[in-house]
């Protein structure tokens, strides 16, 4: 199978962790805007990484689904934990990573100068090589794309600046202490919880120059189990796990950030999108993110975790609630329906709608919209 993917990229280096671990062979195929629009684009509708061609010619999108497609296919050894409150857990801080530690990385990937000035040369280069115009000049207009999205466009002001940036450094000293009794985050062997939390540390906070200091200095045993990760092997991995069960001091930073910040976020977002309301405030952390934009993609991953949380039986449910209980409990919402349940299917159905060339074109310039999925002109 072939995986399209960037090597500065988030999602790619979550992805790549997984299927090294698991050892399932695949060759990268580096996305260039080229490929992107000519080959991801019509085979997905999405102008993002990572994403698969299967051998048999099926594409796969979207780490979340995809971890779980790969799970059914390749079960040993699980990566998933198979206990029910365990597993319930590690999608909370799977999608808790893929999503809210977002902004902080992308504000210590933009913000810094040094930073910002060498990830615009790469990008320039590495993924917009065949724009009709200098890679400085490609680079330089992505990066200031980017941050007109994920950061003024994000919630980023003078208010919430400083919250922003200590979520990185708090992330730091939670992993640090998980790390400080055991090589992975839950226990002997990667589950879940490593392979999110791997999205924001590898390819930005370990590899971008200004978190990497911080990483390096704060941090060396997170340092190290970016490392000991990208390297693991599951044949090397072969007695039984032994893990642990979130109540590892380590865990409290996340359970209260989840339950206090990030699952009240979501509920918000979600009666904001059946609302038909484009953006939002919301207040977390002390201080007020405004005119977030409502992304659609965030009501499907309510439904899914409140899809688990309402399949757990009794007694994993009330152990789930006395674990999050400290903090407050998980609300939810009745009858949530984001629409999105058929199309996150994998592998992808054939034969996708396709895009006029100035829908391919305008997606070229200004990447898939965040906040809503793009629907062919009739
Ligand atoms: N939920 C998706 C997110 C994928 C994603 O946002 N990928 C980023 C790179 S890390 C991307 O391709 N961004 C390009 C863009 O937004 O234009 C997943 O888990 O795969």
């Amino acid at each position: 199978m072939t995986v399209y993917l960037a090597d500065m990229s988030y999602f790619s280096g979550k992805m790549e962790a997984y299927l090294r671990y698991k050892e399932i062979p695949y060759q990268r195929r580096l996305a260039t805007s080229k490929t992107m629009r000519e080959e991801v684009l019509p085979a997905t509708g999405l102008m993002k990484v990572p994403v698969i061609r299967l051998p048999d010619g099926r594409w796969l999108k979207d780490t979340t689904p995809m971890i779980d497609w790969f799970e059914s296919q390749y079960p040993d050894p699980p990566v998933i934990p198979k206990d029910p409150v365990l597993r319930f857990m590690s999608k909370l801080v799977e999608d808790y990573a893929d999503e809210w530690c977002w902004r902080a990385a992308l504000y210590w990937r933009w913000k810094p100068a040094a930073t910002r000035r060498l990830l615009m040369r790469r990008i320039g280069k590495e993924v917009l090589p065949d724009f009709p115009m200098p890679t400085w000049l490609s680079g330089w207009y992505y990066g200031r794309r980017q941050i007109a999205t994920y950061l003024t466009g994000d919630g980023l002001s003078a208010e919430t600046e400083p919250v922003i940036r200590q979520q990185y450094v708090d992330l730091l000293d939670a992993m640090s202490a998980l790390l400080e009794d055991q090589p992975f985050l839950l226990g002997s062997h990667p589950t879940l919880v490593d392979i999110g939390l791997f999205g924001p540390m590898f390819r930005h906070y370990a590899q971008d120059p200004a978190p990497s200091i911080v990483m390096e200095r704060r941090a060396p045993s997170v340092y190290a189990w970016v490392g000991r990760l990208w390297n693991a092997r599951a044949r090397r991995y072969s007695n039984e796990p032994s893990l642990t069960d979130f109540r590892h001091r380590g865990w409290a930073y996340f359970l209260e950030d989840i339950v206090r910040s990030y699952w009240p976020f979501l509920v918000a977002t979600a009666r904001a999108w059946a609302e038909g309301k484009p953006r939002l405030d919301h207040e977390a952390h002390g201080v007020t993110y405004r005119d977030l934009k409502v992304v659609h993609y965030r009501v499907f991953c309510l439904e899914l975790l409140q899809n688990q949380y309402l399949g757990l039986g009794a007694e994993a449910r009330s152990t789930v609630d006395a674990l999050l209980a400290p903090y407050g409990r998980l609300e939810l919402i009745d009858g949530l329906d984001s629409g999105l349940m058929e199309e996150h299917e994998l592998p992808l159905a054939p034969g996708r709608p396709q895009l006029s060339r100035l829908q391919r074109f305008q997606l070229a310039l200004t990447g898939t919209p965040w906040d809503m999925p793009v629907t062919p002109e009739r």
